[in-house]
């Protein structure tokens, strides 16, 4: 039996949870359109009607593309996510998200919760332990999360696969599946090698998935939403892995398990419920995220969870974590999981490897004043039921046409007549007394309709979380007000029919002010701006209250001047963005050209080889493995260092011409080759023992030529 559509008057309060952003890159209009606006807009409207809801977030801080980004740029996984945690979590606050908190998972609250989650579904039982196969790099001597794993895919033969997940066709895969499967790592082929894990059996939840799902959500999730959940439960459920051979992540809380952390996707969602904690926590009141997660005594209690995610989070949200939730059992299951599809970008699919996307830190500081306007853009395209196309001429077009030429002129037109021709004092007329109503034309009645009509389709939309047509139907209310003043020309009757204008020009005022309060919702800004003008109070720190919505006399008393909501957006703009785009993507792809060319050995250009030498020649040479123990300028030698080398029970000094490529403290420690037996020189007054040897990168810089695992020193170099 379906569940008929509740909204949010059914609940006593609401959980909304947005998709932790990975913390190893920035936000793009993509992650925005994805899961975040939507995620705003709806809790913003929930708080408007003095609903009961808490809005998180945070920074997904683990899993295998953090540590391999840290590997690529030669720092640490802390390093990366201490970065982007801060990058995003200012992105979301100066573009105006409004989560109630936006934690972390790195944090002690989230191991103790993901490690608490994680002990009580073993000591239930539910966890198989499986020693199996898992592809192993050699070369780094680890395993391979599937992230690692880079292959063709065996449904759409997009050679960049990862070993989870297929971004170009979006199917879920497993490592093993991938055609010529290659470690991200170090290039080669990786090696299957047998290693223990503790899976999840999905296949055990079949029965309960197909009623939970299958039978009640099918008519409350969104076609697409059910559907992909659909056809994995009729692909057949199997146990997947829920823990990793990784040294980044939550550590799996067993005896047996060292070196181990819980799989990304098992703690990541269980970041909602510690930032929930943590929400608590910061309000004084530590036990506050019960009752937005736990089971209440009384069901009619319960919280309504909802998850905002993009569609390649859906088995994760659908699936594997109310699993994870119900196998617990003191914890609420999600009432709806509205994911969006993918936006893409001038005709391409947005990329953060390639560069080709609008960063959200770069769209604000550029365009500072102009948040609503994306926030309008993005939703009025929003992939809510197929991947849809950001351009920057619909940037402009929707802009000129619809927000400058619609909204604005309709609410300058009647905030500047009502201060020509009453001085900013709204015409005193009650427009719910049954002999002034009757006075009205049919085309009043039918404009003053038109107010709680759309007040009605606005309020179904966002319910059912079909924000697109939401704020379709708050523009139309728009297109009703201009209508109604091109139709009734009240500046041609303002001599000979001043009552009749007086009429006109309080029907046109609280249309204006309910479109204050329905947009609020989508243009937080605009909705603002406009109750500004009309002096229309909102009655707390929240703003506007729903509730006024539809209302015919909402405004009494003076107005202030009319503001400018909106500017035209001029074709330089559309082009120089667009330029920006083609820009970045030229200097990518060169990037990606000059790293291949010079990496790939066959067009390398190397340094002629020496004249040949016999075996007696080279076993002259006494090459050592030696530990750098200290280092330090040379005075009037910009290009020297002092290196002390640890040499067995030795020390030994080299002047080393490497001063312009690293700095003292960065090389203390490292291990190094060292020429032995080259006769002494002085150089600069130092006399230097022997030589170090170096290699010049492709980007001529100087490397150290280092055994690959730490060797004792004066080992020999053969
Ligand atoms: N970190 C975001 C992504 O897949 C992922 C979401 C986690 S939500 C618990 O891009
Ligand atoms: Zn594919």
């Amino acid at each position: 039996m379906s569940t008929s559509i509740k909204t949010s008057k059914d609940f006593k309060r609401t959980t909304v949870t947005a998709a932790l952003p990975y913390a190893n890159g920035g936000l793009h209009i993509g992650h925005i359109a994805g899961a975040y606006l939507p995620a705003d807009t709806y809790v913003r409207y929930l708080r408007m009607k003095n609903h009961d809801v808490v809005f998180v977030c945070g920074s997904d801080e683990h899993g295998a593309a953090i540590t391999l980004r840290a590997k690529k740029e030669g720092i640490s996984p802390k390093e990366i996510i201490d970065k982007y945690d801060t990058l995003l979590k200012n992105s979301f606050k100066d573009f105006g998200i409004e989560f109630d908190i936006y934690h972390r998972t790195s944090t002690d609250l989230h191991k103790e919760t993901a490690q608490g989650f994680f002990t009580t579904l073993y000591e239930k039982g539910v966890f198989t332990k499986q020693t199996n196969e898992q592809f192993y790099d050699e070369k780094f001597e680890q395993f391979l999360a599937d992230r690692y794993i880079v292959g063709t895919c065996p449904n759409c033969q997009n050679d960049n696969a990862f070993g989870d997940q297929c971004e170009k066709c979006g199917s879920t895969l497993s490592p093993t599946e991938l055609i010529n499967p290659k470690s991200a790592l170090s290039g080669e082929k990786p090696v299957l090698k047998s290693t223990s894990h503790w899976f999840l059996p999905l296949q055990n939840y079949d029965t309960w998935l197909r009623e939970w799902i299958l039978e009640d959500k099918k008519d409350l999730w969104r076609t697409s939403v059910y559907g992909q959940c659909k056809s994995w439960i009729e692909q057949g459920l199997h146990e997947r892995s829920m823990t990793r051979d990784l040294d980044w992540g939550v550590p799996v809380p067993l005896q047996d398990a060292d070196g181990k952390v819980l799989y990304v996707w098992l703690d990541a969602p269980i970041g909602y419920i510690s930032a929930t904690k943590q929400w608590a926590k910061n309000q004084g009141e530590e036990n506050k995220w019960e009752k937005y997660w736990l089971k209440q005594k009384d069901e009619a209690e319960n919280s309504r969870l909802i998850h905002f995610i993009g569609k390649d989070n859906i088995v994760f949200h659908c699936l594997i974590f109310p699993i994870i939730l119900k196998s617990h059992g003191d914890y609420i299951l999600p009432e709806n999981v509205p994911a969006n599809n993918f936006l893409n970008l001038e005709g391409d699919k947005i990329s953060t490897s390639r560069e080709w996307a609008v960063w959200l830190n770069e769209y604000v500081k550029e365009f500072p004043t102009k948040k609503d306007e994306l926030r309008y853009v993005l939703t009025s395209i929003a992939p809510e039921t197929k991947d849809s196309e950001f351009t920057w001429a619909t940037f402009q077009s929707r802009i000129n046409n619809e927000l400058v030429d619609t909204l604005g002129n309709f609410v300058n037109r009647t905030v500047v007549l009502i201060n020509k021709y009453y001085e900013g004092t709204i015409p005193n007329i009650d427009l719910e007394n049954a002999e002034i109503k009757n006075s009205l034309t049919d085309f009043d009645k039918e404009t003053l309709e038109g107010i709680k009509t759309q007040t009605e389709k606005v309020s179904q939309n966002l319910e059912s979380f079909n924000f697109r047509e939401g704020l379709y139907q708050v523009m139309e209310l728009a297109r009703i007000g201009n209508k109604y003043l091109a139709t009734t020309e009240p500046w041609k009757l303002q001599k000979t029919e001043p009552k009749r204008v007086e009429q006109i020009m309080k029907i046109s005022a609280e249309l204006t002010a309910n479109l204050s309060i329905l947009m609020c919702p989508f243009l937080p800004e605009t909705s603002a701006k406009i109750a500004q003008m009309l002096n229309l109070e909102s009655e707390s720190k929240e703003g506007l209250k729903w509730d006024l919505a539809g209302r015919l006399n909402l405004l009494d008393g003076k107005i202030n001047k009319a503001t400018l909501l909106f500017e035209k957006i001029e074709d330089e703009l559309v082009e120089s963005q667009v330029k920006k785009l083609e820009d970045n993507k030229a200097r990518k792809m060169q990037e990606l050209k000059e790293t291949h060319s010079r990496v790939s050995n066959e067009d390398k250009e190397i340094a002629p080889i020496q004249p040949e030498i016999q075996f007696d020649d080279f076993s002259k040479i006494d090459i050592r493995v030696a530990t750098i123990k200290n280092a330090e300028p040379i005075k009037k030698a910009d290009k020297l260092l002092k290196i002390t080398l640890e040499v067995g029970e030795n020390e030994v000094t080299v002047a080393s011409g490497i001063a312009e490529h690293f700095s003292p403290e960065e090389i203390i420690g490292k291990q190094v080759c060292w020429l032995a037996n080259l006769a002494p020189r002085k150089m600069r007054g130092v006399v230097s023992q022997g030589m170090i040897l170096l290699a010049e990168n492709e980007n001529g810089k100087l490397v150290f030529v280092s055994p690959e695992k730490m060797v004792n020193t004066g080992a020999q170099v053969k």
